[in-house]
């Protein structure tokens, strides 16, 4: 059934994240209000209400579900408090919205996923990479046969970008580039090829400031028969080094699609090369750093508000992104065994 009144939305977690995912939901204000805020940090609560006009803040989220019921909590804390607060959420009848990774394993993955099944309440990951214009743009044009068949494709997301400045917390995860990106950058894999049929990577770490892997390599073969190659590295000083970029090669029978540097698209047939400049809303709260990414918080924010009002299906559930942390999970596995995994 459509809704006609607006959702009430609280927020747990308001550090860097958080400044831009609320500031995408007000882009939405006339379907959903933040009604309050809470961190365990009381201080970055007040911080963030105050910006943006909310009334209500604490440090307890028991304390905040108890005196607003909100109909949905979008989750933006520390990987490790993702299943507590989800479930805390859900037992209060809540809808949960939660970052990437949705948890620190992919049992308690699999764990919180179940429990919140069994409280009936709806649970989305706001995963948000494959919401970004080009890459949605690389979709349609596989879908309306542009190369034909695709039979192999590089996914990279690599550079030298100073991540830790802005996410210290990154630095001392035992588990990092493919937790943090892998999760964006398997998704993307999904999202354009479907399921894999059998995975393989290495790792390594070339930072030595830092406690988890700098650098991975997937490699999966997908059940509709593309061979598929996922870079991610932070530790990757080149010339077409443009953090958050994901430049994307496809192969296909009758030509080739190319999202490269700058948002510009390259469509190669026997008839030559065709390139684009996909525009990317330029949000007046962006980072300028991270504009890109920006832009894809708010249409994953609006196609999972879409399934809340009635109006759309979301993507990006709970039940989905359980098959992009399997294969985050199992590119450590195969890592670590130097064995390739099958499906
Ligand atoms: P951050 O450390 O800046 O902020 C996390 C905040 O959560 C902190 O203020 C902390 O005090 C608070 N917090 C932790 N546990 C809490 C609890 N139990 N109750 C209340 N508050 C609690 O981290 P961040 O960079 O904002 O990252 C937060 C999440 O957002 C992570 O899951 C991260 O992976 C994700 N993230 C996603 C994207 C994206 O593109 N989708 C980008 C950056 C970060
Ligand atoms: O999406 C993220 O979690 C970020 C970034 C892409 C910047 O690494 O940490």
């Amino acid at each position: 059934m459509k809704r006609t009144q607006k959702l009430h939305l609280a927020v747990f977690g308001c550090g860097f994240w958080a400044q831009y995912q609320t500031a995408a939901w007000q882009e939405l204000s006339d379907q959903i209000e933040i009604i309050a805020l809470c961190d365990r940090d009381l201080s970055r609560a007040r911080s963030l209400a105050g910006k943006l006009g909310i009334g209500h803040y604490y440090d307890s989220p028991e304390k905040l579900l108890q005196d607003h019921s909100p109909h949905i909590v979008d989750i933006i804390t520390d990987v490790d408090s993702h299943p507590s607060l989800a479930k805390l959420a859900a037992d209060h009848g809540a809808h949960v919205i939660c970052q990437k990774p949705m948890a620190a394993s992919l049992e308690k993955a699999v764990e919180m996923t179940r429990y919140l099944k069994g409280k009936k309440v709806k649970f989305y990951v706001h995963e948000n990479f494959r919401w970004q214009a080009p890459i949605r743009l690389l979709k349609t044009y596989l879908q309306e046969g542009l190369i034909g068949r695709p039979f192999k494709a590089n996914i990279k997301f690599c550079s030298s970008f100073p991540v830790f400045e802005n996410q210290p917390f990154l630095a001392e995860l035992d588990q990092f580039i493919l937790t943090d990106v892998g999760t964006h950058i398997l998704d993307v894999t999904r999202f354009l090829f479907g399921e894999a049929e059998s995975l393989f990577c290495q790792t390594q770490r070339i930072n030595p400031k830092i406690q988890g892997e700098d650098v991975a390599n997937v490699f999966m073969r997908m059940q509709n028969a593309v061979d598929c190659y996922a870079e991610m590295s932070y530790a990757t000083i080149w010339e077409h080094e443009r953090f958050p970029e994901t430049y994307i090669m496809i192969e296909g029978s009758k030509g080739s699609l190319y999202l490269g540097p700058k948002f510009t698209i390259s469509i190669t047939t026997d008839e030559g090369t065709r390139t684009e400049v996909v525009p990317i809303e330029p949000f007046s709260w962006a980072h300028v750093e991270y504009a890109l990414i920006h832009s894809s918080i708010y249409a994953c924010n609006a196609n999972i508000l879409s399934e809340l009002t009635g109006n759309g299906v979301a993507e990006t559930t709970g039940e989905d992104n359980l098959k992009t942390l399997q294969l985050v999970y199992d590119a450590y596995e195969s890592a670590k065994r130097k064995k390739v995994i099958h499906y």
